[in-house]
């Protein structure tokens, strides 16, 4: 008798989440992607035909949907914590030392997990039904990325047991194979291509378009439980993984429990062995102290538990050639060289580039063109040249790679080349004169913390410099749609956006249009302390070195710099045209003259507040206080928001005085002028 639709819909979900499980959980598909898409697409046809069939938890759900405006914000109910780092044995070995020293014992039962190299989530199932995914964000705050999340087939829609709250926690990642896949796809469309299965994986996380996630293919794998309503959970982290798994929620193979450091190190060199041949990246390994009840007795320090830590895996290192040494130049004209490779796969990319520094660090490891090198890359950091193979030097010898010899002028705009007594760095002379150091001044001027000019990033910039458009920061005041609309993939609505990003930056502040002019030396703490200190900018352009001297921690280098910026009348006269095209700020006495009504007031800011951590900063330092990432003596108030931690108890144990959220908003309103 032929089964009944109910029947068979019922049949075709199963039988599509049971091959999610083998692709994703197990790594071995037992059909073809064909094979699968068909399935799909039947009971895609089925649900339409039979709508009263359609559930929630049906997979016909992983598709996407329209795109977001924006991710909105999530309060995590408990926070996702962060994992301390052990880079050797010995790190390792005093761990296990404080733990069996805090829980007086002689040997610890460990869990033990593979260390994704994935995004850390939050999962929240509601009745036992997938209801929202989450970023981990800072730990307290991350991002709802449910749409996308409810794509990745790797984590199941509805668990088994129907309990009102399980939120699980864990890290989304994409296969290397996927990663491959994707790539290949990409590279097929003309689409730029992800530099590792991380980025791939990340870029897929974050798109407001959910159809796009629905086309990665994403895993998950889970690493812990959070919060949980209506059981209590076995008594160790073992036994909660365990219960994950028969919830049918991924949970690495490798997995397990050992005794004592030799356990963890065992463990250690067992995964290393098998990490080239698994089929996802991982970094390292955890250890997690196995009963529950002890982890609680451990506790946390800041925002990571004692209980455990992460045994990274040592940076990856590889060799190649050097095929040649060329200079960049950076905004304030630095010359930076950098050794061109013969390219190498290296920890996760291919590495074509790798920084020296400069002629000191040259000269240290003795880089020349042809030799072959050892490159090292960790993590996110910036490939380097480790040290030369000697031994494989060419014969004869190349020469030394001497920079100034092979750059007397600069290698973008031919000026001159200078270096400093007591620098090691050659500077470009040309200033704004030099394509290169214009273009970044640009980006500088237009940058967040700067202008604040949306959409004008590098790659615009670059266009417009290139086009003749713009030479100053003065000229991107006066570009006009038909300007803009000209440019390679600028659309009318893009240029209309970027239009109103320039007008919207007219509006500034003193200190923001300080740090903006890319002046040597001044950063943005500089440029705020001079904007307090002065007032107004034309008090500060007539301060001759000895005056700007009285600026907080601005010494004679700084002040030079400043003096020699405003000697320039190329500088002035950008200045003054800025302020024609309707740049402006709210001026004031300055507190050379004049005492704010927080002036001298060393603030801490800790905690998640309602407003955000910059916004608290400006209300703070419009009344001239001081705002500081440390609390000391010489801290006066402390602003404790939800879930302070170690900052807090740091005020309480020297008496520095603490302020809740509240009386903190209350305490600026009564003291604002
Ligand atoms: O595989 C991982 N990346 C992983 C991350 C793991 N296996 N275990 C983890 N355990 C924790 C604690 C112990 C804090 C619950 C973690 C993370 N945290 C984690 N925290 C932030 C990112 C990842």
């Amino acid at each position: 008798m032929a089964a009944t639709a109910k029947e068979h819909c019922a049949w075709l979900r199963n039988e599509i989440e049971r091959h999610n499980i083998q692709y994703y959980q197990l790594d071995s598909p037992i059909i073809s992607d064909a094979e699968y898409d068909a399935l799909f697409r039947e009971l895609q046809n089925l649900e339409a035909q039979h709508p009263e069939l359609a559930t929630p938890d049906s997979p016909t759900h992983r598709v996407g949907s329209k795109p977001l405006k924006e991710f909105s914000e999530v309060v995590h109910r408990t926070p996702m914590l962060s994992l301390n780092n052990a880079f050797s044995e010995e790190e390792v070995r005093s761990f296990d030392e404080r733990v069996r020293e805090a829980l007086e014992t002689n040997e610890v039962e460990y869990a033990v997990e593979p260390k994704f190299d994935g995004l850390a989530i939050t999962l929240t199932y509601v009745d036992g039904v997938f209801v929202q995914g989450a970023t981990r964000g800072d730990g307290s705050v991350g991002e709802d990325v449910s749409e996308n999340l409810r794509t990745v087939r790797a984590l199941p829609l509805r668990l088994p047991q129907a309990l009102p709250l399980v939120e699980i926690r864990g890290e989304v990642l994409m296969m290397k194979r996927d990663f491959q896949a994707l790539n290949k796809a990409q590279e097929a469309r003309g689409e730029k291509l992800f530099a590792n299965p991380r980025n791939a994986a990340a870029g897929s996380l974050r798109q407001l378009d959910s159809r796009i996630t629905a086309s990665r293919r994403l895993s998950f794998f889970a690493y812990g439980v959070g919060a949980v309503e209506g059981m209590a959970l076995p008594p160790t982290h073992g036994e909660q993984m365990a219960w994950l798994k028969s919830m049918k929620v991924p949970v690495a193979e490798q997995c397990g429990v050992v005794q004592g450091v030799l356990g963890l190190l065992d463990f250690y060199r067992d995964i290393g062995a098998q990490r080239a041949g698994l089929p996802y990246d991982i970094d390292g390994v955890v250890y997690k102290v196995n009963d529950i009840a002890k982890q609680q007795q451990l506790g946390f320090v800041s925002r990571a538990p004692r209980f455990a830590i992460a045994h990274k895996f040592p940076a990856e290192e590889a060799l190649t050639t050097v095929l040649d040494i060329e200079v960049q130049v950076g905004r304030t004209g630095t010359l930076t060289p950098v050794a061109r490779l013969a390219p190498v796969f290296v920890g996760g990319v291919t590495v074509t580039n790798a920084t020296l520094h400069n002629q000191d660090e040259i000269d240290r490891k003795d880089v020349r063109v042809g030799d072959t090198v050892v490159v090292r890359r960790a993590g996110d950091v910036i490939p380097e040249v480790a040290r030369v193979v000697l031994e494989k030097r060419p014969q004869p010898e190349p020469a030394r790679f001497d920079l100034h010899q092979r750059h007397p002028v600069c290698p973008v705009c031919g000026s001159k080349v200078a270096r400093e007594a007591e620098e090691s760095a050659w500077r470009c002379t040309g200033g704004l004169f030099c394509p290169a150091q214009r273009k970044q001044a640009l980006w500088h001027f237009a940058s967040r913390r700067a202008m604040d000019i949306e959409g004008l990033g590098d790659k615009l910039v670059e266009l417009l410099v290139d086009q003749g458009l713009v030479h100053t920061p003065a000229d991107i005041y006066q570009l006009k749609l038909d300007d803009l609309a000209k440019l390679e993939r600028m659309g009318d609505k893009s240029a209309n956006n970027l239009l109103a990003a320039i007008e919207h930056s007219k509006k500034t502040t003193l200190a923001r249009f300080i740090y903006a002019l890319g002046i040597r030396n001044v950063g943005e703490t500089t440029a705020k302390d001079m904007a307090r200190h002065f007032g107004t900018l034309d008090k500060m352009m007539a301060a001759d070195a000895e005056r700007l001297q009285q600026v907080r921690d601005v010494g004679p280098v700084v002040a030079q710099s400043v003096v020699a910026f405003f000697a320039e009348q190329h500088n002035i006269d950008v200045i003054a045209q800025l302020r024609a095209s309707g740049v402006h700020w709210p001026e004031h006495e300055g507190e050379a003259g004049q005492v704010l009504p927080l002036s001298g007031q060393i603030f801490v800011l800790t905690g998640t507040l309602n407003i955000s951590r910059d916004e608290a900063k400006a209300m703070l330092e419009a009344q001239g206080a001081r705002v500081s990432g440390s609390v000391s003596k010489k801290t006066h108030y402390v602003v404790a928001g939800a879930e302070a931690g170690s900052k807090l108890d740091k005020a309480r144990e020297l008496g520095v005085t603490v302020l809740d959220e509240q009386q903190f908003l209350q305490m600026l309103e009564e003291k604002s002028i």
